[in-house]
């Protein structure tokens, strides 16, 4: 008989002090779901880029060194999850991390953390965005809002909502592209928010829920966490997607019933306890 054995999962992202993202949703949530989460940071920020102004300290010449200690543990993951990438080198870096710590078994999450509302985040230009491409065939799960899908596949962001027809055409570029498991977040329909699910199989489903409340910075890295620990705790990807954009939906109530600025995040501390 198998010992039974606490889950292990390594995050790849940035660490910005304030504005809940990156690593600071992402350890809370993934330990709130009883998996043992495992920081390995791409930059340190004072706050995300969001803001006006920030901190930014480039991780990149410091992650080798940093995952070679882990080397030296003789360090396995069962889930590796990447998020904000802060440079070009940074994707040739993941991309050794996931050779050196991923198993047979392990789940990659990739989520490309690239931009939002049809545009790229302030640190994110054409060489990232092309190289960021990479991590595509190296996922089990990839999890692009609506303008990261856009940017990866190649299609033409609009505001006005995106068909079926669309979503599917977006859906076959990333799947031709390498991906396999498929989340497109934030498809905003009328008065509702949507999710388009795509399986290896080839079935496809578009998840809908009544809009909750304000955007919120980090809803994508709130929405992803839940993902990547459902994946190691081996829960159904539909079931998951169902579950995390609850989640999210449940926190921009809550934010927006506190009035938190939609650049300080949503206040996902609230109901880390349901989880
Ligand atoms: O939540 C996405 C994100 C993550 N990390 C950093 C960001 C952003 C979005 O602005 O700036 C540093």
């Amino acid at each position: 008989m198998t010992e039974k054995r606490q889950k292990r999962m390594a995050v790849v992202n940035d660490f910005s002090g304030f504005g809940r993202c990156s690593l600071m949703v992402s350890v809370p949530i993934i330990s709130a779901m009883k998996i043992q989460c495992c920081a390995m940071p791409t930059a340190v920020l004072s706050n995300h880029t969001g803001y006006d102004d920030f901190f930014f300290d480039d991780y990149t010449d410091k992650m080798r060194p940093y995952y070679e200690k882990w080397q030296k543990l003789g360090l396995h993951f069962d889930g590796i999850y990447t998020g904000f990438l802060g440079s070009v080198r940074q994707v040739a870096i993941v991309e050794e991390f996931i050779g050196c710590f991923a198993e047979k078994d392990t789940a990659i999450i990739v989520d490309p953390v690239m931009g939002d509302n049809g545009r790229p985040y302030a640190t994110i230009d054409k060489a990232l965005c092309e190289e960021l491409r990479k991590l595509i065939p190296l996922s089990s799960i990839l999890t692009p809002n609506l303008t990261e899908a856009c940017l990866l596949s190649g299609a033409a962001y609009h505001d006005t909502p995106f068909s079926e027809k669309e979503l599917m055409e977006i859906a076959d570029r990333l799947r031709t592209a390498g991906a396999r498991y498929l989340v497109i977040t934030g498809i905003t329909d009328g008065e509702d928010i949507c999710d388009f699910v795509s399986c290896p199989d080839g079935t496809c489903e578009l998840l809908r829920q009544p809009i909750s409340g304000t955007p919120h910075a980090g809803t994508g890295d709130v929405f992803a966490s839940v993902i990547a620990a459902d994946a190691v705790n081996g829960v159904n990807f539909v079931d998951s997607v169902k579950k995390a954009s609850a989640f999210v939906g449940q926190a921009i109530r809550l934010s927006d019933q506190l009035h938190i600025p939609s650049t300080d995040g949503v206040c996902f501390e609230e109901i880390l306890c349901t989880l």
